[in-house]
């Protein structure tokens, strides 16, 4: 990112990228949170150093533990700093699982869940919004730094840093989908959700659908110039540049060579888990969340296995679920539902020792997730919606040996990309059924063929791709500006 050496970077999330948990003797545990948004820009903070400002969720009291309000990190090798601000529970619950999460996320994946919308979580989601400004703003040394602010929980950041600071670069990047303006148009604030994100001088989607469904919305419900051939939205004279940056994981992974063989971590896996010594191993790797199709997923190995009995006894299907938002109902519900399946499967296939889905509703290690990725004969996506998903490019990446197929949501925005994969409509479960039992049933030619062409995709569009570009544009934009001044 030398276009922008000595500029001041800062981030703004809701997440952050290192949670301190108190441990039973009083002292601090750090974990990484099961997230695509930091697994995407760790990377690239560990690359550029500076600020990343983000909410504090560990359970290490700041005052027990000597944790300050700002660490530095990674805590191992700490090469940038972590901001917190802590909120109250009221705060979290309004902004973050009300509005944010009971509100946007339903509305933008269109999954068929309906969204919720108080008045008191809007209320509690601007004022947070207006926390996080203005510590951007306490933060900011110079009076135009590059703020990169990080998805749907933050969608009033820009324009309230805008208005204070008008020479800041504001990249805004919304990791989920947007959807069409029908959709969009229920959210009751729909013309602040837009006039916040229109304070960015770019607006970043996944994909150059999202982007389309972004300007067709500001154009049926605010006043603004739109130019659909430059990408550009301009009210009352700003201009925000909207585009599409499709989001990645790094590559080379970091530890890349020091993991053990995918037949040594496939015996690992079959022995820790008891599964059949010849087993064809499926996996499921996400958030415990009702947007990646779990249940549907389910729902085909059990009509595979009805289908094909040839597989029973050797087909086992390792979904590993991360607990997520648990306070929610729908969250709770949704969990109890897939845990009800997957004995339901078991009991209906399952005999002696062989129990045909392993149902892992844990938060794993990134070690222990790769030792899957490299185990698994077939990893399978059936996001209902998913901005890009980064679960099949972590499990493409792991796969040095170019073995293994990848099933794929056609509704996840990774589906645009990788092509090479087996491609489904999670919503038809026979097509779902039919695709897992194609890949357990591919040759190892054809797998290394699709799988050497998938992992050019991954290499050549990394991550370091996906910040590069926003911030080289970023770049041009600001030289843009310096020009104009001086005419
Ligand atoms: P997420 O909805 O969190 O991200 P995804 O992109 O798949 O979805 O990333 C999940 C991350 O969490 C991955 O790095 C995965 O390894 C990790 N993870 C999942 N389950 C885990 C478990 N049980 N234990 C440990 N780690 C686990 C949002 C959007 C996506 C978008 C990303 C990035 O919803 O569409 O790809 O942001 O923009």
């Amino acid at each position: 990112h030398a276009e922008l050496r000595g500029d001041e970077i800062i981030v703004v999330s809701n997440r952050e990228p290192y949670i301190h948990d108190l441990d039973q003797h009083g002292g601090a545990r750090v974990r990484r949170p099961a997230s695509g948004l930091v697994t995407a820009i760790e990377p690239v903070m560990r690359a550029c150093s500076g600020t990343w400002i983000a909410h504090g969720s560990g359970t290490a009291d700041r005052d027990v533990v000597d944790l300050h309000d700002r660490v530095a990190v990674p805590p191992d090798q700490p090469m940038y700093s972590l901001r917190r601000i802590w909120l109250t529970p009221e705060e979290e619950q309004g902004y973050y699982y009300g509005f944010a999460n009971e509100g946007l996320w339903p509305l933008c994946h269109v999954a068929h869940v309906r969204p919720v919308f108080r008045e008191s979580d809007w209320q509690t989601y601007r004022a947070v919004n207006q926390r996080f400004a203005e510590a951007v703003l306490r933060e900011a040394r110079t009076d135009d730094p590059v703020v990169l602010v990080q998805d749907y929980h933050l969608a009033l950041v820009p324009a309230l840093v805008r208005e204070k600071l008008p020479q800041a670069t504001i990249l805004t990047f919304w990791h989920i989908p947007w959807p069409n303006p029908e959709s969009f148009g229920i959210c009751p604030w729909r013309r602040e959700i837009l006039l916040g994100l229109l304070g960015s001088t770019i607006l970043g989607f996944h994909t150059k659908f999202h982007c389309k469904n972004f300007l067709e919305t500001v154009d049926r419900f605010i006043e603004a110039r739109i130019e659909h051939e430059h990408s550009v939205v301009a009210v009352a004279e700003r201009e925000t540049f909207v585009e599409s940056y499709p989001i990645s994981i790094e590559w080379p992974q970091p530890l890349e060579g020091d993991w053990a063989s995918p037949s040594d971590c496939r015996r690992l896996v079959i022995e820790r888990h008891g599964l059949p010594e010849h087993a064809i191993i499926g996996l499921g790797v996400d958030r415990f969340d009702y947007t990646k199709g779990i249940v549907e997923r389910l729902n085909a190995v059990e009509r595979m296995l009805e289908k094909y009995p040839s597989l029973i006894g050797r087909f086992v299907f390792v979904q590993v679920a991360s607990p997520t938002r648990s306070s929610l109902d729908e969250y709770r519900a949704f969990q109890q539902q897939v845990e009800r399946l997957s004995v339901r499967i078991n009991s209906r296939f399952g005999a002696g020792r062989y129990q045909p889905v392993v149902f892992l509703a844990e938060h794993h290690d990134h070690a222990q997730l790769i030792e899957l990725y490299r185990a698994a004969d077939i990893c399978v996506v059936t996001s209902l919606h998913d901005g890009m998903n980064l679960v099949c490019k972590e499990y493409v990446a792991s796969r040095d040996d170019e073995q293994g197929v990848l099933v794929l949501s056609r509704f996840a925005g990774a589906a645009r990309e990788m092509h090479e994969a087996l491609i489904i409509n999670p919503y038809h479960v026979e097509e779902t059924a039919d695709a897992i039992y194609r890949a357990a049933r591919m040759s190892s030619g054809e797998q290394r063929e699709r799988m050497i062409s998938l992992r050019h995709t991954v290499r050549d569009f990394n991550v370091f791709r996906w910040a590069g570009r926003m911030l080289s544009d970023a770049a041009r934009w600001r030289l843009r500006a310096r020009v104009e001044e001086r005419v």
